[in-house]
Order: C-alpha cells, then structure tokens, then sequence
C-alpha cells in the first residue's frame, strides 16, 4: 500500500477576485518547475485541508488548490449568490490564466469528480489528464439515494440523527425542508441543520467510521458553509441543463488520459455511477478498491490515488 507524502507548506498563497462578491483563496505547493496540477475539492463546500497536499510528490508536481466560492478561506463565507458549477468551472479558467498555466492535469473526487468532469467537458484543451474519485454525476437519484431513502436503510442509526431537525409531516422531501432551515434567518436554525447534515455525510463517508472525522464536520464554521452550499447546488439540479449531461459529453474528454477510482463500498457516491461512467468511457482506466467506502482516506483509495499522481506526473 501506497503512503501520504510528508506534509510540506505552500510556497506561495493568494486571494483572486473572481467576481464583485467572491474572493478565492488559493495556494500552490510542490515544486514551480513541476507539471501543473488542480485539486478540486468535495462538497460542494468542502474546502482544502493541508492533508491533501501529501497525494503529490512534491518535487514533480506544482499543486495548485483553491477553495471554491464560499467555502474555506473564499469570502465571502457560506455566500449562495452567484455560486454555480458555472461561476465556479469560470473561476478555475481565471485561476488558470492568473497564474500563467497553460495547461494541467485535474485531480477531484466525490463533488470533485462532478466539477471536474463539467470543467473537462468545458475546456478539454486545457487537461493534460483527469483522476477521478468517488463519482457523482449529480443526477436525482443520487440525490434521493443519500438525502431521502436508500442509504438510510444502511445507516439507520446515523439516519435518525439527520432526521431529528425536520418535523415528520415534512419528512417527505427532505431536500427542501433543509434547504428552507439552512436559508433560515434564524441562525440558531440554520445552524442547527448544518450539523446534522454535515454528521449524516460524516458518518457515511468511511467503511469503518471515524469519530474524529464527525467532530470536524460538526465544527460550526465548517458545517455552515458545507450544508448551505451542497444543499444550495443540489435544491438547483447542480445547474446542468439535464440529469445525463455528465455521462452525454462524455465524447469532449475520450482522448484525455484518465484514471476513475473507486470504493465498492461508497455509501455516498455509490459505484452505479462510476460504473456508468466506466461504461460510456472504457478509454479510462477503471480501478475498484474492494474494501473501501468514499472516503479519499481510506487505505486502498488513498493508496490507488498516490499511484495515479505518480503515473502522471513520470507520464510524457
Ligand atoms: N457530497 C459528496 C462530496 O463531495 C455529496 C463530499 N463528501 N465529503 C466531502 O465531499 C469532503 C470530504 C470534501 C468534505
């Protein structure tokens, strides 16, 4: 099994204007010689910890993350307006010109791999290759599996306690009933529901669960922007113009070499859709980790992602 780099600072941090309301912050880390590389992070919401500079070895990549609008060190913070997979697929084009990268490679998973492949689908000109993790096409039934029935029956115990802010005769849509308290102007309301939502992804996110991962996602400031933003993207269809416009342009992005990992046992994202993804797009390489759940943490995923950074980054 492949290990995490050590942990190395950033050379050189930033803010970029990416609009009259959205600052983003971003750094880039690793070697200024290296071959470019985007991290996309989940969520929607989810921002950049540092861990995840440990995926990319250090002195041949140039790794450059941001955290998207209205997450992390974005101002402002837990904004909903002007915050679209387009706004964001825009910012990651001005990032790119801003710090005079012609081209790179695109690193998401889970969100990451929804946002990557509309960004690819985008601009294939500008990928020199894709490694995706824990897809999630954005489509309704991905959404009804994780936020009304079906990994409830999984995870009963964990359902309960996402349940517990929304009154039963609203039980039926859950979507909308969180969507209304976390657009609450009550902020003991919205807060309230950002931390059962957050808890419902953290308790879901691993094969074997992680209490530390819980606490982290519980933490106030944390659970505001993650809840508020996903659910704000989700309530809006992820603003695609259908429910297979991922998998339909696929055709844009055939030719960019590409790698999609995968946990069989992805609670979250679960695998139907990497697999339709793998089956609209067999030029990809398809790796499944037998014994992992979602989680970019997890041993064999971590370890299968360590091993596609390195291809890429020794690859023409
Ligand atoms: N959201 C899945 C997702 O993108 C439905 C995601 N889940 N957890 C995360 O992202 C973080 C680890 C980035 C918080």
């Amino acid at each position: 099994m492949r290990e995490l780099y050590p942990l190395i600072e950033p050379y050189k941090e930033g803010k970029l204007q990416v609009s009259q309301l959205h600052t983003i912050h971003f750094e880039e880390s690793g070697n200024p010689q290296g071959k470019p590389i985007v991290l996309l992070h989940g969520g929607p919401g989810g921002g950049c910890p540092p861990v995840y500079r440990q995926y990319f070895h250090h002195e041949k990549w140039r790794l450059v993350m941001f955290d998207q609008r209205g997450c992390g060190k974005s101002q402002p913070h837990a904004e909903l307006r002007e915050n679209t997979t387009w706004d964001l697929v825009s910012d990651i084009e001005k990032l790119r010109e801003h710090l005079g990268i012609e081209k790179w490679v695109v690193f998401g998973g889970s969100w990451g791999s929804t946002l990557s492949l509309a960004y690819s689908q985008t601009h294939p000109e500008r990928c020199l290759g894709l490694i995706l993790r824990g897809i999630f096409l954005l489509r309704q039934k991905e959404l009804r599996w994780f936020y009304q029935e079906g990994a409830s029956y999984i995870f009963p115990d964990a359902w309960e306690e996402y349940l517990q802010p929304i009154p039963v005769d609203e039980r039926d849509d859950l979507l909308t009933a969180y969507y209304q308290r976390l657009t609450s102007p009550d902020s003991q309301v919205r807060q309230e529901a950002a931390r059962a939502w957050s808890i419902w992804e953290a308790s879901t996110s691993r094969l074997f669960p992680d209490t530390q991962l819980k606490q982290a996602f519980a933490e106030d400031k944390f659970a505001e922007a993650f809840a508020r933003i996903e659910c704000h993207y989700f309530i809006n269809k992820g603003f695609l113009n259908s429910d297979h416009q991922l998998l339909l342009n696929v055709d844009c992005i055939r030719h960019i070499p590409s790698v999609i990992v995968q946990g069989r046992y992805d609670v979250v994202c679960p695998m139907t859709s990497a697999w339709e993804l793998h089956r609209a797009w067999p030029e990809a390489e398809f790796i499944v980790v037998p014994d992992a759940g979602h989680s970019m943490s997890e041993v064999g995923i971590r370890s299968a992602l360590i091993e596609a950074t390195d291809r890429f980054a020794d690859a023409g």
